[in-house]
């Protein structure tokens, strides 16, 4: 199991990347995230099955909760921008500044460009700026559109294959340790056990993610101002 979130400005697709990758859907009029939400999806890597836990939430920081839990145990960040609105590109430092805070030094992070169905139009951020940031930073880079699919899987499963190829660079007796438990052959056995590792995500982060994330929907459908 690899975590995997998702982090960007507000109404940059974040969401609908994320519904592209795990159930080949788009919707043009999807609405705000509100809190935290995960999917997960799986797939083939180095011939290993891996299951992509993907956690997304708000752009938009009233609607976003605790953010510890959300980035801890992250082996994965898609950042995501606009590719026609460039302050979403202009923030992605930010981003990466609130990544290197809170999540593992080793984080595999990639910046998508969004809604490269619209550059032809509209183009806000030059591929090659993009490029050249992603490399000062040390991510990876790809533009993608959610609404046509185009690049989208290819974006996330390079990201799951960084991610694999980082895990199996992690000293021997980490690395063995984990693949028995992920072929059951390990004490406690079964994928469970490492995603236990990877996340480490208590019962109480999960409670304060659930509590938080009602007291948002709750905030977010009353009338005050
Ligand atoms: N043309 C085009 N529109 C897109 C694309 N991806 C998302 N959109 C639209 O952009 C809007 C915002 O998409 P979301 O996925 O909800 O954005 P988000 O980043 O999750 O936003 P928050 O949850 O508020 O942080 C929606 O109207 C989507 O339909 C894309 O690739 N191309
Ligand atoms: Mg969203």
């Amino acid at each position: 199991m690899f975590k995997i979130v998702v982090i960007g400005d507000s109404a940059v697709g974040k969401t609908q990347l994320l519904g592209r990758f795990t159930r080949d859907e788009f919707f043009l009029d999807s609405k705000s995230t509100i809190g935290i939400e995960f999917q997960t999806h799986t797939v083939d890597i180095a011939r290993r099955r891996v299951k992509a836990q993907i956690w997304d939430t708000a752009g938009q920081e009233r609607y976003r909760a605790v953010t510890g839990a959300y980035y801890r145990g992250a082996l994965g960040a898609m950042l995501v921008y606009d590719v026609t609105r460039r302050h979403t590109f202009e923030h992605a430092a930010r981003w990466v500044d609130e990544l290197r805070a809170h999540a593992d030094k080793s984080i595999v992070v990639m910046l998508i460009g969004n809604k490269a169905d619209l550059a032809a139009a509209g183009r806000a951020v030059a591929a090659d700026e993009a490029a050249a940031f992603a490399e000062e930073q040390g991510l990876f880079f790809s533009e993608a559109s959610a609404l046509s699919g185009e690049n989208v899987e290819r974006a996330f499963l390079r990201l799951l294959e960084e991610i694999h190829a980082n895990v199996s660079r992690r000293p021997l007796g980490v690395a063995a340790d984990e693949e028995a438990s992920a072929d059951g052959r390990g004490h406690g056995g079964g994928a469970d056990v490492l995603m236990l590792k990877g996340t480490k995500l208590s019962l109480a982060d999960e409670m304060s993610i659930i509590m938080e994330t009602s007291a948002l929907r709750r905030a977010s459908s009353c009338s005050c101002s």
